[in-house]
């Protein structure tokens, strides 16, 4: 009897997340000029071949014309353990749902990654905290095979305890509970980004 309530149990609960790409929801009514400004990356759900590893902040802006970029960095290793602080730069272009865009990211180094990946927003009280998801390869299934997340804080120093059950349930809701590690800001990367200027004199 005990054995059947367990799996009842587990069934119940696979049922009761829905973890199809195309079910996930995301912010309601998202004002992206609201969320413009710095963000810190406090967790990373890493992609496939991770690129981002800590220090890393990006900064959202909106132009006149409503148009959404950022200027992100953080440090990464390339080529043979070369650490380096990367600079990226991204554009977004809308779409129907104003919590979802499509983003095409360059390096400023032609050795550092781009590429276009989806960026929605999840979640965020845009003073705080905000959730973000990519999923780069959807499986056969509908869930998702290859994707990545950042939770970002406003403050470096992490998610105000007030936060972190908000974000702990949001995890759970996209499936990816479990699955983060935590982005430290030790200043390593503006380190690596002066060090480098240095050298190149
Ligand atoms: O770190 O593995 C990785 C994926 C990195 C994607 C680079 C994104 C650069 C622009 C970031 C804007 C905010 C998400």
């Amino acid at each position: 009897m005990l054995r059947i309530c367990v799996a009842l149990f587990v069934l119940a609960t696979c049922w009761a997340q829905d973890c199809q790409v195309a079910n996930i929801p995301v912010m309601q009514n998202f004002d992206k000029s609201r969320f413009a400004g710095k963000w810190y990356a406090v967790a990373k759900k890493d992609p496939v071949g991770l690129f981002l590893l800590d220090n890393v902040a990006a900064t959202y802006v909106i132009d006149e014309s409503g148009k959404m970029t950022a200027n992100a960095y953080g440090r990464v290793i390339i080529l043979n353990n070369w650490e380096m602080c990367a600079n990226m730069f991204a554009t977004f272009e809308d779409t129907p749902d104003p919590a979802k865009f499509k983003m095409t990211y360059w390096g400023a180094a032609s050795y550092l990654q781009s590429g276009n990946d989806e960026h929605w927003v999840i979640d965020t009280d845009y003073d705080n905290y905000a959730i973000h998801y990519s999923c780069r390869e959807v499986d056969m299934d509908g869930t998702c095979l290859d994707g990545y997340s950042f939770i970002f804080s406003r403050h470096p120093t992490g998610l105000r305890p007030e936060d972190q059950k908000i974000v702990t349930d949001k995890k759970k809701e996209i499936c990816l509970l479990g699955k983060y590690r935590r982005v430290s800001h030790t200043g390593k990367s503006l380190y690596l980004f002066i060090w480098k200027w240095k050298v190149r004199l």
